[in-house]
């Protein structure tokens, strides 16, 4: 086997670090424990969402609009889109992750970096504003992505949390981040949309299992480690149920990075592609990874540049 095998096992502590508020990855069992940080950090007043707006959030741990995004916009970058994923050369750099079993991009990482275009969406002064009450200070990038679900051969994302991962393999100590979904294709029942369990961030799961080093190189294709297992997730849909905020171009999905999520493969022709922006406080910077191991590459978890977004 070729010492490059990103299944190699791996030297992660046995025991979480005095530090670790949110240890996973550890134990022999799944435990499902109370969330130890607020939902909304901000105030109603001091932003664009009203109190119900937040209190909304609060519950179900999404907020969905219709058209935070214009027609004219959607269009530009959904052409920036189509041009990245004409480029043949893109799925050998870094930042792409091919669909497993195809040559098909599936994702393609810090877009708010390589693309001038993309970048505008990351400042965009709507979605800044929203993120800043939501996590009630200034904001930066941990992380952007376009992912494409292609049609016909789109494959899904295995029910998972994002704080989970960002806490584990990037060394986010608290709560405090928030995803947003900008849709440039419409999101259907059908093509695969992001799955919610509302009401899920309200509860931690700790997982099962090491994290294998480089585990980025498999779990961004299909995650196995630091996903919940079946009781769990039977134990989640029971209390929380699942919603499938769906919409046309232009919507966005904002959600809360601990929020239970997932979706579908996609085997419709019509392509389910966004553009994933997250926002974490900058009163939340990444510690040393609580696994144990070298942290993941800063095109996936950024670890230098916490300038907050939207002042240029
Ligand atoms: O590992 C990550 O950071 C990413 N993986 C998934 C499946 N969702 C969130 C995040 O982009
Ligand atoms: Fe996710």
């Amino acid at each position: 086997m070729s010492t490059s095998n990103p299944m190699k096992a791996t030297s992660s502590p046995r025991h979480p670090r005095a530090d670790d508020r949110y240890p996973s990855r550890f134990g022999r069992d799944i435990l499902i424990t109370p969330r130890l940080d607020p939902v909304v950090w901000g105030e109603p007043g001091r932003g664009p969402l009203s109190e119900s707006q937040l209190n909304d959030y609060i519950d179900h741990g999404y907020l969905h609009f219709d058209d935070l995004i214009s027609p004219e916009e959607v269009q530009t970058y959904l052409d920036e889109l189509q041009r990245l994923r004409a480029d043949e050369a893109i799925k050998d750099a870094d930042e792409a992750v091919i669909e497993p079993g195809s040559r098909e991009l599936r994702s393609l990482f810090a877009v708010h970096r390589s693309s001038p275009v993309l970048k505008r969406l990351a400042h965009h002064p709507k979605l800044v504003a929203i993120a800043r009450q939501l996590l009630g200070s200034e904001v930066y990038i941990h992380q952007s992505r376009v992912n494409y679900k292609g049609g016909f051969r789109g494959k899904e994302f295995y029910w998972h949390s994002d704080f989970e991962t960002w806490h584990v393999e990037d060394g986010i100590p608290a709560m405090r981040m928030v995803s947003c979904s900008i849709a440039l294709t419409a999101n259907t029942p059908y093509n695969g949309p992001l799955m919610i369990m509302p009401g899920s961030h309200h509860r931690y799961v700790s997982c099962v299992g090491a994290t294998p080093e480089n585990h980025y190189k498999i779990s961004l294709q299909q995650q196995d480690i630091g996903v919940p297992d079946d009781e769990s997730l039977t134990q989640l849909v029971e209390e929380y149920g699942i919603t499938a905020p769906t919409g046309l171009a232009g919507s966005v999905t904002f959600f809360e990075c601990n929020v239970m999520h997932g979706s579908n493969s996609n085997i419709t022709p019509l392509p389910r592609s966004n553009v994933f922006m997250v926002f974490n406080s900058i009163d939340n910077t990444p510690v040393e990874p609580f696994c144990g191991l070298p942290p993941r590459p800063d095109f996936i978890a950024e670890r230098e540049d916490f300038t907050p977004v939207g002042q240029s």
